[in-house]
């Protein structure tokens, strides 16, 4: 018999049907035992009534045993869906010890202790909710760049040399030499425009060795990366990112609305162009001054742009070259700002990006300026020797856009696994 799974039984059949999962309930009323069975698709109510083959076996069940049963659909108004399943026969696969944390959701669990045994944790229909959806997301963006001709690649993440600054990289032994794990895959990406590739994207890990304990940053986590050549200007990878950040939300709204729903949140308001606004206004919008916005003042722009324009996201631009790293194009009228943004999303930098310097001699004073060893990025710099086109592009973080979507207090629970400055396990 080939097995059913939960959420496809059919009620006309009346004829048995072979289920498998997880006792996930037992509620024993002496003559009449309940089982609530869960599988990856759902559950349903199992009963087994004193008179039955099996009803001895049914209650020595504990709470998440692996079982089979073979029995039969029948219609049972009170039930959860309607139906109810009468055990004919029964085999546990497998016995499960006491549970060490409490998942149902019915008693709330810390959530360091929910990291620790998050194999249980994510039994729990909520927790599991966000990973269907991060799950469609990927599957969103890559028929997004798809349609529009992108390829797909995949860049080391091994590498000799860090793109957005030294400090926060992780460094590996490899073989007998220092290298890093990726910190970005930004000179990989603005090297596939020297292959002419011309328009790249990529979903990959990406590590930084974040020191500080926040509710935003992991030391490991997901980015969207995209890079394009023969740019006008910066106004074009905002372009892309606004088409990619709407039709991944219209896709949500169309094929994934029971998740929305399950999570009870507003559907966030959005709508081309997003508002863009420099940081200099950014700033005046929030009475303060600065050179890069802090996270507490993101949220305060955030909230500014949402009652004047309607918008859960917006563009902050014209970020100073003293925050951004050395290969951001410099602005023509201002040579103190860069032609780069960030794109917030509820008050979250979500996604960073802009125009590259594609002009050998000014990348090469721009690594100067922020005293980078022109011999340790030579491998790069080559690239820019034999036909590099103007480009751009963005990295846009996974589980940041995950967690302000489905309003989420920290970032880790956008993780299966995350890994943070004191988290190396599970
Ligand atoms: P940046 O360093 O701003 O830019 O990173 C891009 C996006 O990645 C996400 N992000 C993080 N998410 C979780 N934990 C972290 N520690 C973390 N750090 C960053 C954010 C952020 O907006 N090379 C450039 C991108 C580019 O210009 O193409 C870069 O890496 O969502």
């Amino acid at each position: 018999m080939e097995r059913t799974y939960i959420s496809k039984i059919k009620m006309e059949e009346n004829k048995e049907t072979l289920l498998k999962g997880w006792a996930e309930a037992i509620r024993d009323l002496g003559n009449l035992i309940f089982v609530v069975l869960r599988d990856c698709s759902g559950e349903v109510q199992l009963v087994a009534k004193k008179d039955s083959k099996c009803f001895d076996e049914v209650k020595n069940l504990r709470r998440e045993d692996v079982i089979e049963i073979k029995g039969i659909p029948i219609k049972n108004e009170k039930a959860p869906n309607g139906i109810e399943v009468r055990i004919v026969e029964l085999k546990v696969l497998n016995k499960a010890e006491p549970l060490p944390i409490e998942f149902s959701g019915k008693i709330s669990t810390d959530l360091s202790k929910r990291l620790d045994y998050r194999f249980l944790d994510l039994r729990n229909k909520r927790n599991k909710k966000i990973f269907e959806l991060k799950s469609k997301i990927i599957y969103f963006v890559r028929s997004f760049f798809n349609d529009r001709e992108f390829i797909e690649v995949h860049t080391p993440k091994i590498v000799a040399q860090g793109a957005e600054g030294g400090s926060e990289l992780f460094p590996i032994l490899y073989y007998n030499k220092e290298s890093y794990l990726t910190q970005s895959p930004q000179f990989y990406k603005q090297m596939m425009q020297a292959a002419g590739f011309e328009k790249v994207f990529e979903i990959g890990p990406t590590y930084r060795a974040e020191k500080s304990h926040t509710l935003r940053h992991l030391s490991e986590f997901w980015g969207i990366d995209s890079e394009f050549s023969f740019i006008e200007s910066y106004e074009d990878v905002m372009r892309l990112l606004e088409d990619l950040i709407c039709s991944i939300l219209d896709n949500i709204k169309k094929n994934c609305s029971e998740i929305i729903n399950y999570f009870g949140i507003e559907f966030p308001e959005y709508k081309k162009p997003f508002p863009r606004i420099t940081l200099n206004d950014a700033f005046k919008l929030i009475d303060r001054d600065g050179t890069d916005l802090s996270t507490e003042e993101e949220k305060l722009v955030g909230e500014r742009i949402k009652k004047k324009f309607k918008s859960d996201f917006i563009f902050i631009t014209k970020y100073p070259f003293e925050v951004r790293p050395f290969y951001t194009m410099k602005n023509d009228k201002n040579k103190n700002l860069t032609d780069s943004f960030d794109l917030l999303f509820k008050g979250m930098e979500i996604v960073t990006g802009g125009q590259r310097e594609h002009r050998l001699n000014i990348l090469k004073e721009q690594a100067n300026e922020k005293n980078i060893s022109l011999e340790s990025i030579k491998f790069y710099l080559d690239a820019f020797k034999y036909g590099m086109p103007p480009h751009g592009g963005f990295g846009f973080g996974i589980e940041r856009f995950v967690m302000q979507l489905l309003n989420i207090k920290n970032i880790r629970e956008a993780v299966l696994f995350p890994r943070d400055v004191e988290r190396l396990i599970p």
